[in-house]
């Protein structure tokens, strides 16, 4: 079958100064950005997350097959068994799994195996890559660049969080099977990570960690 291509009619193009104002402010409001363990329980005004949502699946995927799946959490008791399940994980990590150089790493971000924000947080949203699709009749469709492509959906999820004025946390309990379980997902469905959504909480902190500065992160020739 022959591609149907119609014209890129979305396109704008700014002026050089434009341009260059324009990633200077994003690249200035993403800097904004903070990984937060401390949250409000504060609703989040309806609708937010779906446009959030909206804007994750423009992500580009492997073959265009969009092979992610994001599930919103608000009822109290779904975020209580997750909190239960998560924390069990995380308690296995700390105690048994996690290797001495990991927990050394970990040490800037004072993080443990207490995860209230699991329930105090308005929100969860459980993002999920399908290994494959599957057709109306049952039959399998192969995925491509599967994780590179529910990777960077996620990456624009959290900067969409972070443009309506919330905060988020990437949350990675491991291993995290039981999240088909509770949520009723298919086998194919693979948990991919747990995105904690909210307003801060009113005396929320951070740790006091830096970003590599850009001549750390980009060379030219
Ligand atoms: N999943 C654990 C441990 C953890 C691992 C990494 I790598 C982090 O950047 C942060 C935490 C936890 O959530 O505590």
């Amino acid at each position: 079958m022959p591609a149907r291509l119609v014209p890129l009619s979305a396109y704008r193009e700014y002026s050089p100064d434009d341009m260059q104002t324009r990633a200077r402010a994003f690249a200035a409001d993403l800097h904004r950005r903070r990984t937060v363990r401390d949250f409000s329980s504060r609703a989040i005004p309806e609708g937010v997350l779906d446009d959030c949502i909206r804007a994750a699946g423009t992500a580009p995927s492997g073959a265009n097959l969009q092979p992610w799946h994001f599930v919103v959490i608000t009822d109290p008791a779904t975020k209580s068994r997750i909190r239960t399940a998560a924390e069990a994980e995380e308690r296995e990590f700390y105690e048994t799994r996690a290797t001495p150089e990991w927990l050394a790493a970990l040490e800037p971000l004072g993080t443990d195996a207490n995860k209230p924000f699991l329930e105090t947080a308005p929100a969860l949203i459980a993002i999920f890559a399908e290994a494959y699709g599957e057709r109306a009749d049952g039959a399998r469709v192969k995925h491509y660049y599967t994780t590179e492509s529910v990777g960077i959906a996620t990456g624009l999820l959290i900067a969409a969080i972070h443009h309506a004025g919330l905060v988020s946390l990437t949350h990675t309990p491991s291993p995290m099977g039981f999240l088909n379980e509770i949520l009723e997902r298919p086998a194919r469905e693979r948990p991919f990570l747990l995105l904690v959504v909210g307003y801060p909480a009113d005396e929320a902190t951070v740790p006091d960690i830096a970003r590599k500065p850009l001549d750390a992160i980009r060379s030219t020739r």
